[in-house]
C-alpha cells in the first residue's frame, strides 16, 4: 500500500497514536493535515511512552520525514517545547526530519484567551474545546487575518499581520472584559520564536510531491474524529477543522489522486469529551466500566470521557464521508468479561426508524438508539495476536460490527503495545 490516510471515524481517542506509529515503520513521510495541539497521541514503544500533541507521531522513529502541513494550525511556542520535551526523551528532531508549511496558519496567544474566555460564559452554550485557541486560529485564517509561518521571516510583514490582527481582536477582547493585546511585546515574542521556528519552514506541498514522484510512502496521520469534522459531525459541538479523509489532500498541498487507502480507526465502544450529542451514552455502571478499564482520560486535558455502547449507525456514516476502505477496530480487550454487549444498528425518531444521525440539533438531540444485545466473552481477549486466540464470541462481535458499518476490518487491536494487532487477511 503506498499512501495512506488515517482519521477518527467516531469522536476522536479511537487510539490513533498506537495505529500511525505501526504504519509509520512502512511509510518514509508522516504527515499532519488538520488540527493542532488540541489533538493528543499517545505511543507506547518498550518502555518508552510518548505524548505527541503537535508533532507528528513520525517523529519517534528514526529515518523518517514528519511534516506539519497547512491545513494544521500550529502555535509556535507549544511547538519549541514540545520538541524540547521529546528531545529530552532521547529523540532526535532537525530540520531535516521535521518540516513545517511556510503556509501554516499560527496560533497567538489572544487565540487561547479567546478561546478559553468564550467558554467561560456561561450565557452561551459550551462547546466543550481544549482552550488551546485552535477554533479562534481558524476562525482568522478564514477571516483573512493569520499570521503563517512564512510571515514570520519578514519584519515589516510581520507588523502589517499583528496590525490586522489587532484590529480584528482588540474590540473584541474589549467585548469580553479582556485588556487589549501589547502590540510591542507580541512583536518582540514573535521576532524571538520565529528563529526558533523558521529552520523547519519549507514548502510542504512540493516536497510531498517530489517523494511521491520518487516513490515514497505517504502516510497521512489524522487527529480528532469524523464526528468532529466542521462540516459532518455534531455542530456546533466541533472542532474548527474538517477532521474526515479528503482534507489529507488540501491540508498538505497533494492531489486527491495521492491517496489510495483510506484507513478509520475505530474504538469497539464509544466516547466523546466535551459537550453535545451522544445518543449511546451509558450513565450507568456498564458507561463507568468502559472508562475506567479503557482508561478513558484526555491526552491534552486530562478530561474524563464520556463512554456508551458501539454504534454502527454513526460510524457507517463516517465510513461513507471519509471514504473508508477498511477499520482498525481497536480496545476490543475492554469489552472483555461484560455478560452482554449493545451495538446501536439504527435510531428511533418520534416513532420512525432512521439509518443515519440527522442534522438538525434537536433531532440530534431527540433520537434514541435501537439496540441489537449480543452475547459476551469470558475469556480474555487482551495482547491477542491472531484470529485464533481470539473468544468465538468476541469473533462474532467484531463480524457483526463489520456487516453493520459496511466497511470490512482490516486490523483488530487488543492492547497499546503495537505487535499486539491483529491483522485481518
Ligand atoms: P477544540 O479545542 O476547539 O478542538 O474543541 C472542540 C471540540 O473538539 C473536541 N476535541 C477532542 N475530542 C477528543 N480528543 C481530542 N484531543 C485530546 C485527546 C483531548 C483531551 O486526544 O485526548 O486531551 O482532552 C480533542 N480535541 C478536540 C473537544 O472536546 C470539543 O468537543
Ligand atoms: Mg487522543
Amino acid at each position: 500500500m503506498a499512501n495512506v490516510v488515517v482519521v477518527g471515524t467516531q469522536w476522536g481517542d479511537e487510539g490513533k497514536g498506537k495505529i500511525v506509529d505501526w504504519l509509520s515503520e512502512r511509510a518514509d513521510v508522516i504527515a499532519r493535515f488538520q488540527g493542532g495541539h488540541n489533538a493528543g497521541h499517545t505511543l507506547v514503544i518498550g518502555e518508552a511512552v510518548y505524548k505527541l500533541h503537535a508533532l507528528p507521531s513520525g517523529v519517534v522513529r528514526g529515518g523518517k520525514l514528519s511534516v506539519i502541513g497547512n491545513g494544521v494550525v500550529l502555535d509556535p511556542w507549544h511547538l519549541i517545547k514540545e520538541i524540547e520535551g521529546i528531545r529530552s526523551q532521547g529523540v532526535e528532531i532537525n530540520p531535516e526530519n521535521l518540516m513545517v508549511a511556510e503556509n501554516t496558519p499560527l496560533i497567538m496567544p489572544y487565540h487561547g484567551e479567546l478561546d478559553r474566555a468564550r467558554e467561560g460564559q456561561v450565557s452561551v452554550a459550551k462547546i466543550g474545546t481544549t482552550g488551546r485557541g485552535i477554533g479562534p486560529c481558524y476562525e482568522d485564517k478564514v477571516g483573512r487575518r493569520v499570521i503563517r509561518v512564512a510571515d514570520l521571516a519578514d519584519t515589516a510583514t510581520l507588523e502589517l499581520r499583528v496590525d490586522r490582527a489587532l484590529l480584528h481582536h482588540n474590540p473584541l477582547r474589549k467585548g469580553l472584559g479582556l485588556e487589549p493585546v501589547d502590540r510591542a511585546s507580541l512583536l518582540a515574542q514573535l521576532r524571538d520564536i520565529a528563529d526558533q521556528i523558521l529552520p523547519y519552514a519549507a514548502p510542504v506541498w512540493k516536497v510531498l510531491n517530489e517523494k511521491r514522484r520518487a516513490g515514497k510512502r505517504i502516510l497521512f496521520e489524522g487527529a480528532q474524529g469524523a464526528l468532529l469534522d466542521i462540516d459532518f459531525g455534531t455542530y456546533p459541538f466541533v472542532t474548527s477543522s474538517n477532521v474526515i479523509a479528503g482534507q489529507a489532500a488540501t491540508g498538505t498541498g497533494i492531489g486527491p489522486g495521492a491517496i489510495d487507502y483510506v484507513l478509520g480507526i475505530t474504538k469497539a465502544y464509544t466516547t466523546r469529551v466535551g459537550e453535545g450529542p451522544f445518543p449511546t451514552e451509558l450513565d450507568d455502571a456498564d458507561g463507568q466500566q468502559l472508562g475506567e478499564r479503557g482508561h478513558e482520560f484526555g491526552t491534552t486535558t486530562g478530561r474524563k470521557r464520556r463512554c456508551g455502547w458501539f454504534d454502527a449507525c454513526l460510524v457507517r456514516q463516517t465510513c461513507a464521508t471519509s471514504g473508508v476502505n477498511g477499520i482498525s477496530l481497536t480496545k476490543l480487550d475492554v469489552l472483555d468479561g461484560f455478560d452482554e454487549l449493545k451495538i446501536c444498528v439504527a435510531y428511533d425518531l418520534d416513532g420512525q426508524r432512521l439509518d443515519y444521525l440527522p442534522t438538525a440539533a434537536d433531532a440530534q438531540a431527540r433520537v434514541t438508539p435501537i439496540y441489537e444485545t449480543i452475547e459476551g466473552w469470558s475469556g480474555s481477549t487482551a495482547g491477542a495476536r491472531s484470529w485464533a486466540e481470539l473468544p468465538a464470541q468476541a469473533i462474532k462481535y467484531v463480524r457483526r460490527i463489520e456487516e453493520l458499518i459496511e466497511c470490512p476490518v482490516a486490523l483488530v487491536s487488543t492492547s497499546p503495545e503495537r505487535e499486539d494487532t491483529i491483522l485481518v487477511t
